[in-house]
């Protein structure tokens, strides 16, 4: 036992060291780098070292910031507004809350800017390190979203927006946020819908101003103007959209919606562009699940010239093209034991929790959620956490023990897009029997797709997802054999039917479905393994 124990130690050391030294340049890397809902995307880099934000909406705390080496290999290392004093959510609806974020270094500090659509507007907030902690936010009155700033060479700050029929900038005062100049369209793109996502760069004696266009869906795009002038006339770059997949069809279809993208030069001067995408399912008409992801492409920038990205402005999952040194990451591990007192960064809450409604250390082990009267179906602060579905074929499974004396109390695990549009696969009291029941809500539909009796208030729940479907199971809590209880439709957490800007939640909650209630849901662990090649 002892050897076997020191060995598996053994190579496992051996294993990470190797993983996480630094390699040669190597050839290929799989799209998207960043899985799961995380859109919006934002980058900048510190010699070696690139760290990026990307949007969060109505989950807390928000803006989660990661770090890379190569661009490839991310790994989370915060959170952005991690205080309910950073990022009032309260009521914030599904999909408002904080929309996307812009992430940049400059003198020494780290800045990320934002709109919390739900309340106060744009704001920035800064950092020295970029896995906090972040000041409170520094509020500027512009009403406009993707706020993006820019600092000149002259010394001169400024805030670029969206603003209605394209990209406004207006020079600030970075130290209290005031605005100083007028507000002034500078550019509105190439006539796509939305123009938005705003980043300006300055590169040989040019300002070029990169935007998203044509709303983030399916006509999705980034394209590029230029001008001598921060304010304009821009020029349009012939390329224009610089990336897009509007028009793939076959093979490489399965990405759809890429746009609202940010550009950021390697040490060894290669340049590289992160951007949204989703992966779509189904055959006829495409649905996502996954929600908006970040992905990675290079970019030939020559001297005077103008940005290509990837050669056609597409991209594909395989990326047969040569990376940067390749530094990898331990992977966030398959199981959860809820030994630590903190949860890891993957897990969020819905809105601003109800701090005393969860605990790690009240019963050592396992993590204890009192029920809210709030249940999943309102844009509340329901007791719940959760992360992300990374991948279409994925298995969570946890282990739930659910202390209960009201029919009204249930607890489980969720799959969720959002509060009109989620799977629920519970444990709840039913007269003198103890139930699993999957429940289903789409929009206005609502019904139970299958319930089934159990002996005993502890029980292990697994979800299977693939492209298609999602697959619902029971065990009791030896885990002896697992009970099939129903199957259901990928398709109707997806973006096209739910609307919205997210990806589906796998979440663990509790709920007392407007009753006062103390009843409390221990989750002793939670497994999470995807089929990521
Ligand atoms: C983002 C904006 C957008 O701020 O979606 O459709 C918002 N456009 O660029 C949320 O991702």
């Amino acid at each position: 036992m002892r050897s076997s124990h020191f060995s598996i130690g053994v190579v496992r050391l051996i294993m990470i060291f190797s993983v996480c030294v630094s390699m040669h340049a190597q050839t290929g890397y799989k799209n998207p780098v960043i899985r799961g809902f995380n859109p919006d995307p934002s980058i900048c880099r510190v010699e070696d070292d690139f760290y990026l934000v990307t949007s969060s909406f109505e989950y807390f705390p928000g803006l989660p910031i990661y770090h890379s080496k190569d661009l490839v290999n991310w790994r989370q290392i915060g959170h952005c507004l991690t205080r309910d004093s950073q990022l009032p959510l309260h009521q914030a609806p599904a999909s408002g809350g904080l929309f996307a974020p812009s992430l940049r270094y400059h003198n020494g500090l780290f800045y990320v800017v934002c709109t919390n659509t739900s309340g106060g507007g744009n704001f920035y907030c800064t950092a020295t390190d970029p896995a906090g902690p972040w000041s409170e936010p520094v509020w500027v009155e512009i009403n406009s979203i993707d706020p993006d700033i820019f600092w000149d060479e002259d010394g001169k700050t400024y805030f670029v927006t969206q603003g209605g029929e394209g990209i406004r900038v207006t020079e600030i005062d970075i130290k209290t946020g005031k605005v100083i100049g007028p507000e002034r369209l500078v550019w509105g793109g190439i006539g796509g819908r939305f123009p938005e996502a705003p980043h300006i760069y300055k590169k040989d004696d040019f300002y070029y101003l990169m935007l998203g266009e044509g709303g983030t869906e399916y006509m999705h795009s980034a394209t590029i103007g230029r001008s001598r002038n921060i304010y304009g006339p821009y020029e349009s770059c012939p390329l224009n959209p610089i990336l897009t997949h509007a028009n793939r069809r076959g093979q490489s279809s399965s990405i759809q919606g890429t746009g609202h993208a940010d550009l950021i030069q390697a040490q060894d001067g290669s340049w590289w562009m992160v951007f949204l995408g989703f992966r779509v399912t189904h055959q006829w008409a495409y649905y996502h699940v996954l929600g908006r992801e970040t992905f990675l492409a290079p970019v030939d920038w020559p001297r005077g010239g103008w940005p290509q990205v990837n050669g056609n402005g597409t991209v594909s999952l395989d990326m047969n093209v040569p990376t940067l040194p390749l530094h990898l990451f331990e992977k966030t591990p398959v199981r959860v034991d809820f030994d630590d007192d903190k949860l890891g960064f993957e897990w969020q809450y819905l809105r601003n929790p109800v701090r005393e409604n969860y605990s790690l250390t009240e019963k050592k082990g396992f993590l204890q959620m009192t029920a809210s009267l709030f249940t999943l179906n309102e844009a509340e602060s329901v007791s719940f956490v959760g992360r992300r579905q990374t991948e279409h074929g994925f298995t969570a499974t946890t282990s739930l023990e659910f202390d209960s004396s009201d029919d009204n109390e249930e607890a489980g695990m969720t799959l969720i897009q959002n509060n009109t549009h989620h799977y629920d696969l519970l444990l709840k009291k039913s007269g003198e029997q103890i139930i699993v029941q999957l429940r289903v809500r789409i929009g206005s539909l609502a019904y139970i797709a299958a319930e089934q009796t159990v002996s005993d208030n502890k029980v292990l729940l697994k979800i299977e997802g693939s492209p298609y479907q999602y697959t619902f199971y029971f065990a009791d809590a030896k885990g002896q054999k697992y009970t099939e209880l129903s199957r259901l439709d990928t398709r109707y957490l997806s973006t096209e039917v739910a609307g919205g800007f997210t990806g589906v939640m796998i979440g663990l909650y509790a709920s007392s479905n407007g009753k006062p209630s103390q009843a409390k849901a221990y989750y002793d662990w939670f497994e999470y393994q995807t089929d990521e090649k």
